[in-house]
């Protein structure tokens, strides 16, 4: 079906072959590793860790020692496709110009007959990985005017930004555990060894978790699996799967009866304590303990040796986020931060001050947060953060009427394999009029696409977190230019992104940087007349002149440098010379600490000369200054929480399911896209249906064995893996695998396949609050298999 690939002669400027290296921060995981590459010609062949990074220091893990494979997998697509003969015709190779024409041509007229809500947007994980992810999905929204956005964020961490948004005014405002400090922690759901961690930025985070153990700390982990993580744990609490909120609310409630609470420095900064007391007081360690499995005893000793510690923090991750009570679990983790005084002090929880960030403000009430602006067409799912639940996508096509989905664009997505039953979702995207990918595969989602844009591979583009910088443990900014330039032919993201932009705007044709000027205008524009900003009452145009930058997202990322708490605000006076960049010295923390917006001025050019970063040290305190909430405080029990705690009570009289299932990572995985790299999918098998021996014992299963797995969506056959790392009552099986869809191009996943979870979810199981399908948790039937 596709053209045989041809490999475009070495690029031999500056001598065939010449070996040299080049820096690039790795993409793959949050953990945001600096990587020092081996380059011979336009070919990858090493990947260490660069041990001047100053935020990573030399770390890295199998995934980001594959980058050169990654970077060269033969399956990348090189050239779009589209797709020919109409919605039953075969995708072949074509030109960029022939590509954007078909999405001009085909989607204007569709949104002018139908409106803007007849397309769907999907953006996937990548996007928070890739400085295009960052820079022009709010354009394209911008552009669309659809309210049908769906994320991987609804299969992931949206009851944490709804938490937060409620908490703190700031759906972003996320406190992430102080780990090089702290002497406790209390982990929940979360398993770095495997994953690098999660909504907190933290190269080498199993050393992070020895380090702390080392210096006299300890480490609580809760997880109903015995995890890496909880081998090096101080105590492991194998909770039963989805009752985390039950625990945490024990927890609060013993602070509470036991007088243990100390607010601190913020108790000048937070309403709503006797509430809390109020709302949780029947949720006591004997109440909730049969629903955990947990004794009451256990309970109230986490809870006083949480008070007891010098500082402590509280950190919960997808096993507390894609389960039943997801935003009441997330709201209950900085609760007890709050209660415990560990709140936004060192040691504690705090919320890092990335370079892109708002400059801080004189602290003032907020606009607050609100949920449920508005409601999906077809199942009334309130929205969350401007997002419907992606578990309710495909309803969201079939449906007919007035606003259903009828194009979808999906930017770095794969949810027919990472949400909620996609075979339905499969037929639903074989249905739509039209629909968009930008992807480096074609993979299960991309091949119903009639236009797939590939990225190209990721050395040859440009690397800036703008999302990670703001959940890193340490303030720390990076830059990594493109490691090798960009092949013939070949589009970067962000230009890719952009003239999808024009595309769907009716500005097929312009040149892709006329919407990176008009993003910059507009901010620029905003900010001269906001008097809280550095450059209020400067002229525009001005200022838009003096930004430095070869590309459109440089320029960008400039602006964002320049207003923000480590720029200079275009100050009159330009930054001196290189001497003036002591941020990175990594000694003068205290200096730079003190005065790090001053003549520091952080803009594109000082970041041009570290390449290895500039260390913006350790995390500070920021309340009152980032609370946007109405009343300027944190509001400790908002109203949706509140509303929702009697769902929480009716857990505690529930009848648990004899049988529960909750996922896992691999260290060599990330979700559905890495196995078709043979480095990192190589030995036994991954995708098995884990399960203990007495379970395996009392069902007879048989290790090896297939075994047929059903629940409320679907059935699936896996084989049978016996371990006592999960305890009984709950089996894992991982998600990301199920490659046996045809008209695919990932061969060396292709040839091992695995099964989709997913497949065993209709997608009705939602933490209302977020819209967050539960990936973990949910009960299953085992039977084995005949023969
Ligand atoms: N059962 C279960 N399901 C889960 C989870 C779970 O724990 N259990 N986890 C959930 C979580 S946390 C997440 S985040 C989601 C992820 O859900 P998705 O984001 O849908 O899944 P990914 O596998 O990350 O797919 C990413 C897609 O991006 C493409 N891609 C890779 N690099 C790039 C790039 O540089 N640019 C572009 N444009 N595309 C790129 C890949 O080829 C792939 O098609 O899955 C969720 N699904
Ligand atoms: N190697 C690798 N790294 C990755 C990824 C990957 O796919 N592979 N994905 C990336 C992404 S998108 C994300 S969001 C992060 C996620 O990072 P983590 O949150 O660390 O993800 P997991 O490793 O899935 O750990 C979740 C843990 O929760 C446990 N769990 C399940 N249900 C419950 C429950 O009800 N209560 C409690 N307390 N625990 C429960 C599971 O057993 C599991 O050990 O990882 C990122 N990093
Ligand atoms: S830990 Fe994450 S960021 Fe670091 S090398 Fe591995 S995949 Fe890359
Ligand atoms: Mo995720």
């Amino acid at each position: 079906m596709l053209p045989e690939n041809t490999v475009l002669p070495e690029n031999t400027v500056g001598g065939a072959h010449r070996v040299r290296t080049a820096l690039r921060i790795c993409p793959l995981c949050e953990a945001t590793c600096g990587l020092t590459l081996t380059i011979e010609g336009r070919t990858v062949t090493g990947s260490r860790g660069d041990r001047e990074d100053v935020f990573s220091k030399g770390f890295i893990c199998p995934k980001g020692a594959s980058f050169g494979e990654l970077d060269a997998d033969p399956d990348r697509l090189r050239a779009p496709l589209v797709r020919r003969g109409g919605r039953d015709g075969v995708l072949a190779e074509a030109s960029w110009q022939e590509a954007f024409e078909l999405i001009a041509a085909r989607l204007r007229p569709l949104i002018e007959e139908h409106g803007p809500q007849s397309v769907g947007v999907v953006l996937g994980n990548p996007n928070v990985h890739t400085m295009a992810g960052a820079l022009y999905p709010a354009a394209l929204l911008g552009a669309l005017r659809t309210r049908n956005l769906f994320t991987a964020s609804t299969l992931d961490q949206m009851p944490k930004h709804v938490s937060s948004g409620l908490l703190f005014g700031d759906p972003f405002a996320i406190p992430v555990p102080d780990l090089d400090r702290t002497d406790h922690l209390l982990l929940l759901g979360a398993n770095p060894l495997e994953s690098n961690g999660s909504l907190c930025t933290a190269p080498d985070f199993p050393g992070k978790l020895r380090a702390l153990r080392k210096r006299g700390g300890t480490l609580t982990v809760v997880d109903p699996r015995r995890t890496r993580t909880a081998r090096l744990a101080d105590r492991h609490v194998a909770i039963r799967p989805g009752t985390d909120a039950l625990l945490l609310a024990a927890l609060a409630q013993v602070l509470f009866e036991e007088k243990l609470t100390g607010l601190g420095r913020l108790a000048d900064h937070a309403e709503g304590m006797s509430e809390v007391h109020d709302a949780i007081r029947d949720f006591t360690p004997e109440a909730v303990g049969p629903a955990c499995d947990m004794s009451a005893g256990e309970i109230r000793a986490i809870a006083r040796e949480l008070a007891a510690a010098p500082t402590a923090a509280v950190y919960g991750r997808i096993g507390s986020c894609t389960v039943e009570f997801g935003t009441l679990a997330s709201w209950l983790v900085d609760v007890l931060n709050i209660l415990t005084g560990n709140l936004d002090r060192p040691g504690g929880a705090l919320f890092p001050l990335s370079a892109t960030d708002r400059a801080p403000r004189t602290p003032a009430p907020g606009k607050g947060f609100a949920l449920g602006r508005w409601t999906s067409r077809v199942s009334g799912h309130p929205e969350a953060k401007g997002e419907l639940p992606l578990a309710a996508l495909a309803e969201e096509i079939e449906t007919p009427g007035e606003g259903q989905i009828r194009a979808v664009i999906a930017l770095a997505a794969n949810p027919v394999l990472s949400a909620p039953d996609g075979d339905r979702l499969d037929r639903a995207l074989a249905g739509v009029d039209f629909m968009v990918s930008v992807d480096p595969y074609l993979n299960e989602t991309s091949r119903h696409a009639d236009v797939v844009l590939p990225p190209p591979p990721p050395a040859q583009s440009a690397h800036f977190d703008f999302a990670f910088n703001g959940f890193a443990v340490r303030n720390q900014v990076r830059y990594t230019p493109a490691a090798v330039p960009l092949e013939d032919g070949r589009l970067d993201e962000s230009e890719i992104l952009a003239r999808l932009v024009l595309a769907v705007s009716g500005m097929h044709g312009a040149a892709p940087s006329a919407v990176d000027e008009m993003v910059i205008d507009r901010t620029l524009g905003k900010a001269v007349t906001d008097p809280g900003s550095p450059v209020h009452g400067r002229d525009p145009k001005e200022l838009a002149a003096r930004l430095t930058g070869r590309t459109g997202p440089e320029r960008r990322l400039d602006l964002m440098l320049r207003l923000g708490p480590y720029g200079a605000g275009f100050s009159t006076e330009e930054p001196s010379g290189a001497s003036g960049a002591s941020g990175a010295s990594g000694a003068s923390d205290a200096s730079d600490a003190e005065d790090p917006s001053g003549t520091e001025g952080l803009c594109l050019d000082r970041l041009l000369e570290r390449p290895h970063g500039i260390d913006l040290g350790p995390l500070r305190p920021r309340v009152p200054s980032l609370l946007k909430t109405r009343s300027g405080r944190i509001e400790l029990l908002p109203a949706p929480i509140a509303a929702d705690l009697p769902r929480l009570r009716g857990a505690l009289a529930a009848r648990p399911a004899s049988l529960v299932l909750v996922g896992r990572r691999h260290l060599r995985s990330n979700n559905s896209w890495l196995h078709n790299i043979p480095a990192l999918s190589g030995g036994s098998n991954r995708c098995t249906l884990q399960i203990h021996p007495d379970d395996a014992a009392r069902l007879g299963l048989a290790e090896g064995r297939p075994v047929r797995i059903s629940a409320d969506g679907g059935v699936l056959e896996a084989p049978v893996e016996i371990t006592d790392a999960v305890r009984t009552g709950v089996v894992s099986l991982p998600h990301g695998w199920g490659h046996s869809r045809p008209g695919t191009r990932t061969t060396v996943a292709s040839a091992r396949p695995g099964v989709n979870v997913n497949q065993l979810l209709d997608g009705s199981r939602l933490d209302p609050l977020s819209g967050t399908a539960v990936l973990n948790g949910f009960p299953v039937e085992l039977s084995p298999t005949a023969g």
